[in-house]
């Protein structure tokens, strides 16, 4: 069944807090593959951040052998790369933990997709050079505030290593769609991580510095890590790639559905390679059969996935969907918990009842 909506009739975000502003995509509804700004989840730790976009300076400065301010002009004028990436949120399906973790109580729609233009960062870097010293990279987002955990002022900023920060996939973007970045998702600037949890991909770049340490800033030493203990530190260990993960998009939780063959629809993605397959269950793991994939599977972008499915007997049906991708990992029938409740990739499960 491809559902279009009637033009009286569209989704619309689906309001997590206000300020900071965060709200999802609603992800059951969308059947294209390029998220709209409309429809584009907003994460937020932090009041949007306020600066005159049109005396605009990007300055690489710290352990580079000449130091740089690039203009918007020039970054618009060097080769660029254009690609189709999924940002997940790392907290993404979180309220779907047991026991439950504080934080955003995101459902299934801390995710998006769209087409992303820039500039990789290593070309920049081809103009400031690198110190043999530099470890790592830290980008600094314009937008700033108190965390709950502190009373010091902070901008959100984080750091990648040298290695992930020069692959040429490691973009400082401008466009999101063939248009500027709209200002709520980074515009002007903004790092694109593909691969990794969108934690990564910092909004309104102020500055990019390289230093010879690890970056023990709050955003990267404090949140962003997955703590396997509820008491204590122990097993610490920086959340990165996107684990690969599904999501069944028709039909609904919960749903009520008259006997009659149904098209089961949903996405799976993955930041380990391409989607190898999908599979899906209508017996509640019992057994499995292939689902179909009818977009083409590329790295960092989400395949689309359906199944045919005779509901012609009365009952109740769990129903399960299980990727795996080409590095050969495989949605976990139960998720990694841990105390702040990032990467979620459990086996899809939603229930239906046939009458
Ligand atoms: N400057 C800045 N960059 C940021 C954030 C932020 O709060 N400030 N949030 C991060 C997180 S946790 C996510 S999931 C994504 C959300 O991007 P979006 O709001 O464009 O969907 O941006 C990341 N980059
Ligand atoms: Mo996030």
């Amino acid at each position: 069944m491809k559902y279009s909506h009637p033009p009286e009739v569209r989704p619309y975000l689906i309001s997590k807090t206000l300020v900071p502003e965060n709200q999802e995509t609603p992800i059951h509804f969308y059947n294209g593959d390029i998220v709209t700004e409309k429809l584009f989840y907003r994460r937020n730790h932090f009041s949007y951040p306020h600066f005159a976009s049109s005396f605009y300076l990007l300055p690489i400065e710290g352990l580079v052998h000449t130091p740089k301010v690039f203009s918007l002009q020039e970054i618009y004028s060097l080769p660029s790369k254009t690609m189709k990436v999924v940002l997940e949120c790392s907290g993404d399906k979180r309220k779907l933990f047991k026991p439950k973790v504080f934080g955003e109580q995101w459902g299934k729609g801390a995710l998006s997709q769209g087409i992303w233009k820039g500039v990789t960062l290593s070309t920049l870097l081809q103009y400031t050079g690198l110190l043999d010293s530099a470890k790592e990279i830290v980008f600094e987002g314009y937008d700033n505030g108190i965390r709950p955990d502190s009373n010091q002022l902070f901008n959100f900023s984080r750091s990648l290593p040298i290695e992930k920060a020069i692959d040429p996939e490691t973009i400082i973007a401008y466009e999101y769609n063939n248009h500027p970045i709209p200002f709520k998702h980074g515009f002007p600037l903004r790092l694109i991580v593909p691969g990794w949890y969108a934690m990564a991909s910092v909004k309104w770049i102020k500055k990019i510095i390289v230093i010879d340490k690890e970056f023990k800033g709050p955003f990267q030493a404090v949140d962003y890590v997955y703590y396997p203990n509820k008491e204590n530190d122990s097993g610490k260990f920086p959340v990165t790639t996107i684990n690969v993960n599904s999501t069944i998009q028709y039909p609904l939780n919960m749903q009520l559905l008259h006997t009659g063959v149904y098209e089961i629809n949903g996405i799976a993605w993955s930041g380990n390679g391409k989607i190898a397959n999908v599979e899906i269950s209508i017996d509640g793991g019992k057994s499995w059969d292939t689902c179909h994939l009818t977009t083409s599977s590329e790295k960092h972008s989400w395949v689309r996935w359906n199944y045919k499915w005779e509901a012609l007997k009365e009952g109740e049906y769990t129903i399960l969907s299980k990727a795996k991708d080409s590095n050969g990992n495989i949605q976990p029938s139960e998720p990694t918990w841990n105390r702040k409740g990032y990467g979620y990739n459990a086996i899809d499960r939603i229930k239906v009842k046939v009458e």
